[in-house]
């Protein structure tokens, strides 16, 4: 069976663009994997059939007649250990892949989801709070990144799992601080497939817009 990628139907404009079947239908494309969009609505998600699959009623979640699979990360690693194209065939090469997928989602994101969705009704000393806790963890990437072009020596599903953690802070304006970090996010996502994957998302959404 083609895989088979759950994502919305359509979401408000704030979040098109930043649907986390982004990264899922990104890898796809590096992997020159077809697949098809399973598209969902609210009522859906919440189906007992839809949580027996995605037990949070989040998207995406995954399925190709080997593996049903939910959590975009561990999509992406799953697809990474099918495909050169998102990591090196070599053990060392996969477990370096691993470790930065994980560091994108476990030590990055919580703190920039937690500036960018609590932050906005925090107190002064609060959002002070936050930010100085994002900036500790963009400086260490960024120290570690220094004048490199990937976080391996060429592009792997660890660049798009960072990268899609990193656009997620433009707006705010923090990740132009660290501008190598800003031209690694700017770097990855010229790339074709991410293009495409971002096509993939919005179409549907300009489809199915509410009247
Ligand atoms: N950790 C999950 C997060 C998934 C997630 O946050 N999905 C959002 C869209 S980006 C969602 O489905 N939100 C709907 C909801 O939580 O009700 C993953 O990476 O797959």
């Amino acid at each position: 069976m083609k895989p088979e990628v759950t994502a919305f139907r359509w979401v408000p404009p704030f979040a098109q663009g930043y649907v986390r079947d982004l990264r899922v239908r990104w890898a796809l494309e590096e992997a020159g994997i077809p697949y098809e969009a399973h598209l969902v609505d609210g009522a859906t998600l919440r189906s007992e059939p839809y949580r027996a699959w995605q037990p949070f009623a989040q998207v995406p979640a995954y399925r190709d007649g080997e593996v049903t699979l939910f959590e975009s990360g561990a999509i992406v690693l799953y697809l990474a250990g099918k495909s050169e194209a998102l990591a090196p065939a070599d053990e060392a090469g996969k477990a370096r892949v691993t470790t930065w997928v994980i560091a994108a989602l476990n030590s990055i994101e919580p703190h920039a989801q937690n500036f960018l969705q609590l932050g906005a009704d925090a107190t002064p000393e609060m959002q002070g709070q936050l930010e100085a806790m994002l900036t500790e963890r963009l400086t260490g990437l960024s120290d570690w990144f220094g004048d490199k072009l990937y976080l391996e020596d060429r592009f792997t599903a660890a660049d798009l799992i960072m990268t899609t953690v990193l656009r997620e802070l433009v707006d705010s304006g923090v990740l132009a601080r660290f501008p190598n970090l800003a031209a690694y996010r700017e770097r990855c996502e010229a790339r074709p497939a991410f293009g495409r994957a971002m096509e993939a998302q919005l179409k549907p959404f300009r489809e199915n817009a509410p009247a």
